[in-house]
């Protein structure tokens, strides 16, 4: 392999990939990948760190939605206590715990089919307000949003907007009835067009196929400009889901979907999101190599537990990760702010 090509093929961004490429890199023998993988993560990121986000639930429980996967959702019975919008005080006050162990990024999740508006969309507004003067990388998801509240947010110092297309548009109906692909897209959009990065990614072991990975892969890398953030969850198995009795994902699926994702957006950052409480230190190391370079920290998730403080302090230490300072986007004007790491 000449030098030339090994320096296009691991630094140039592309937003017109095939399904067949995408197939291509995601079947090759996982040494492989996991080589290439890494080559294209060292030319775009600092190697040895980690961001650490911090997530908490805003609003818990009740939604409208009946996405298959999802414990919030009114259609199945989880045993989830419901938990109305949060005081502004106290979300304010949980990010300033955040910050002090260490996360530099706060997201905020809200068991909404779309955004409200109103009092509780005031609510979200002053509770955006209040991270960002921490200086924290603020990060909401709470459904699908209007141009108008997109906007608002923005103007409130929104950094990035969490909507997740989860899987291929092909599979996506077997998971969830209450919606569609396009009005995920449709939101993407205008979270964009209001200047606020995008950060969407999927879910592994929901009983998709090889097919419908390299699917949802293929519609976020053909983004134009890319998520900037991407995170791959591992389904989360709760009771009373309608997937609960899903087998249990091979983690190195996650692997291998981590690592094309790092080929294929070579400057966003890919997130281990959910399921590291269900995999060993051995397999987060492995999507760590594969080029995931950031994470959620803290307890726990939205509903379901994470690992502990103690445990990933360990496992940083133990791999020599340091957490990544500052931050990882810029969003004035939402133009390619992964150009910051590194280049
Ligand atoms: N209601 C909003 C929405 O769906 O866009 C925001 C909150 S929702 C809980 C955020 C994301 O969490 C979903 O898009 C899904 O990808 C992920 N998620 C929910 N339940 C999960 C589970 N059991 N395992 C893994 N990921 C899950
Ligand atoms: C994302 O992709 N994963 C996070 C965050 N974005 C909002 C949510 C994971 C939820 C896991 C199930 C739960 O804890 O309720
Ligand atoms: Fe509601 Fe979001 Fe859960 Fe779907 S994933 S049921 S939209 S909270």
């Amino acid at each position: 392999m000449s030098t030339t090509f090994f320096e296009k093929t691991t630094t140039e961004v592309r937003y017109d990939w095939t399904r067949g490429e995408i197939r291509a890199i995601y079947r090759q023998p996982l040494l492989d990948l996991l080589h290439r993988a890494q080559e294209t993560h060292r030319a775009h990121h600092p190697p040895n760190r980690i961001q650490t986000c911090w997530l908490v639930s805003i609003k818990t429980g009740a939604c409208p939605e009946d996405c298959g996967y999802c414990p919030q959702s009114a259609h199945y019975k989880t045993g989830l206590a419901r938990q109305e919008l949060m005081d502004p005080r106290e979300t304010v006050a949980q990010a300033r715990r955040a910050k002090e162990n260490g996360a530099t990024r706060f997201c905020m999740g809200a068991a909404w089919r779309q955004a409200p508006e109103g009092r509780e969309f005031e609510a979200v507004l002053e509770m955006v307000r209040g991270v960002a003067a921490l200086d924290m990388e603020v990060c909401c998801t709470l459904g699908m949003l209007t141009e108008s509240q997109a906007q608002r947010l923005k103007e409130a110092g929104l950094a990035a907007y969490n909507h997740n297309l989860d899987t291929s548009p092909e599979f996506y109906g077997n998971i969830i009835s209450t919606r569609v692909y396009e009005d995920r897209l449709r939101t993407l959009a205008a979270v964009r067009r209001a200047g606020i990065t995008v950060c969407s990614g999927g879910i592994l072991g929901m009983g998709e196929s090889e097919e419908d990975r390299i699917g949802l892969l293929e519609q976020l890398a053909t983004l134009h400009p890319h998520p900037e953030s991407v995170p791959v969850n591992m389904l989360v198995r709760v009771e009373g889901t309608a997937l609960a009795a899903q087998p249990p994902l091979d983690p190195l699926v996650m692997v291998r979907t981590i690592a094309t994702a790092r080929i294929l957006m070579p400057r966003s950052m890919v997130r281990l999101a959910a399921g590291r409480k269900q995999m060993t230190r051995e397999a987060a190391t492995l999507c760590f190599l594969a080029g995931a370079n950031s994470i959620f920290v803290g307890e726990r998730l939205l509903t379901t537990p994470n690992p502990l403080p103690d445990e990933d302090q360990l496992l940083f230490r133990d791999l020599g990760l340091e957490p990544l300072e500052g931050p990882t986007v810029r969003c004035a004007d939402g133009s390619e702010p992964a150009a910051e790491h590194g280049e």
